[in-house]
């Protein structure tokens, strides 16, 4: 009996499994292409142009809320696989998080950021902001999403090299360049071949990811300074008892340095963790880093913290990393080491305003851990930070206050 009911069901599935090739292949030969902008259906009784939808409303247009996932509406492309489409700024996702000392999930930041970055409809030109007096696509620059990485969840020495090995393919493909003379020699002139490099905006992943980024730019550039915010210094010297132990989201900092692939010119902005002792940031000292506290925003200002800022950089190649915990965890909640009494998203945002017109090589935004998140706040608050990412990368300098009462009143950086 038993043998029968099992003989019936595989029959319905081959049954199925026929229908549907059928169907599809059929499918495929009724979609001929045929001059013009449209596919023609030899299936359909009438041309697309006067279908009841094109006719009456056009295009098939995605919403804010609506349409495949990519940053901001950008066009997307698997950028690894495909080099059809040069890129002046291009967004990776390393969805990587088995470096993390607490929390896990970060491996969801490339997704929730972009998820967060669908009402900014970027690709679709929305992007002017009033503090910037300007958008992202204003200055003829190909900004492109170039998908995930495939890392490897298993052996983390094998993901490290495969975020290197993405990094590096992205850096040396050409650039599209911008309208703007100043931008078109905004790398060239550090790159060591001499020639212009795209920049690009990682979306983490945990911390560590940053290792195998300052690699690759290292191949490019030679070292270069950081601008690092964060509620920790992630600059522990590596522990453990085997090498693959001591790369940790705490400690990627430290063996960067010992690697030659960082200046003695680095700043961390917002710490605030606790630590073993003051020889941590003895330790943190001998890595390169200056430190900005959280509460220094308090005591000294934001203009203040800018300018420190500026005058540690000066005109060095720089890379920027941002851990989402620099963000105060009642503002940023879903990630892996939150830290309390942190700064506000407007006070990081304004920071980010102050910092551009120096020469950044590339940009990441990491411990975004969405399984954490209430009502997405977190992914919206990172990509509206990767939004500002690119205006600071794209204008030459901090923007002029706008029309207003205060206009008149120097607000420079
Ligand atoms: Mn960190």
């Amino acid at each position: 009996m038993l043998h029968l009911w099992v003989t019936l069901f595989s029959l319905c599935i081959y049954a199925i499994a026929q229908r549907h090739h059928h169907s599809s292949e059929q499918h495929q030969e009724a979609l001929i292409s045929v001059p013009g902008d449209f596919t023609f259906d030899t299936n359909s009784q009438i041309p697309l142009s006067e279908e009841p939808w094109t006719s009456k409303y056009g295009a098939q247009n995605d919403l804010g809320y609506s349409g495949p996932l990519s940053f901001s509406h950008f066009k997307y492309r698997k950028c690894l696989e495909d080099a059809s489409a040069p890129f002046d700024i291009g967004i990776i996702g390393f969805p990587f998080d088995t470096t993390t000392s607490y929390r896990p999930g970060a491996r969801f930041g490339p997704y929730a950021i972009r998820s967060g970055s669908r009402r900014q409809s970027l690709g679709a030109g929305r992007g002017y902001t009033l503090a910037w007096g300007s958008s992202p696509s204003d200055f003829g620059s190909s900004l492109l999403d170039c998908g995930d990485v495939p890392i490897s969840a298993y052996d983390n020495a094998k993901a490290i090299d495969q975020m290197e090995a993405a990094y590096s393919t992205l850096l040396s493909r050409p650039v599209l360049g911008g309208t703007s003379e100043v931008y078109k020699e905004k790398t060239r002139a550090f790159s060591l071949d001499g020639k212009e490099h795209p920049r690009i905006v990682t979306l983490g992943g945990d911390h560590t990811i940053v290792l195998p980024i300052l690699r690759s730019l290292h191949k490019v550039y030679g070292p270069v300074s950081v601008i690092h915010f964060d509620a920790h210094l992630d600059t522990w010297p590596p522990r453990g008892t085997t090498a693959q132990e001591g790369i940790t989201h705490g400690s990627f900092f430290a063996v960067a340095a010992e690697e030659g692939l960082l200046t003695n010119t680095s700043i961390h902005a917002g710490i605030r963790c606790k630590m073993l002792g003051i020889e941590d940031m003895q330790h943190d000292d001998t890595v390169g880093f200056q430190v900005i506290s959280a509460e220094d925003i308090d005591d000294y200002g934001i203009k203040k913290v800018i300018e420190k800022i500026r005058e540690r950089i000066r005109d060095k190649p720089v890379y920027l990393s941002l851990d989402i915990d620099v963000v105060d965890p009642g503002q940023a909640p879903a990630t892996g080491t939150p830290e309390v009494g942190g700064w506000t998203t407007r006070e990081v945002k304004r920071i980010l305003r102050g910092l551009s017109g120096l020469n950044f090589v590339g940009a990441d935004i990491v411990e975004v851990a969405p399984a954490y998140d209430n009502a997405e706040i977190t992914g919206i608050a990172a990509a509206d930070i990767v939004h500002d990412f690119l205006s600071m990368m794209l204008v030459d300098g901090p923007p002029q206050p706008h029309n207003g009462p205060f206009s008149n009143i120097d607000l420079v950086s």
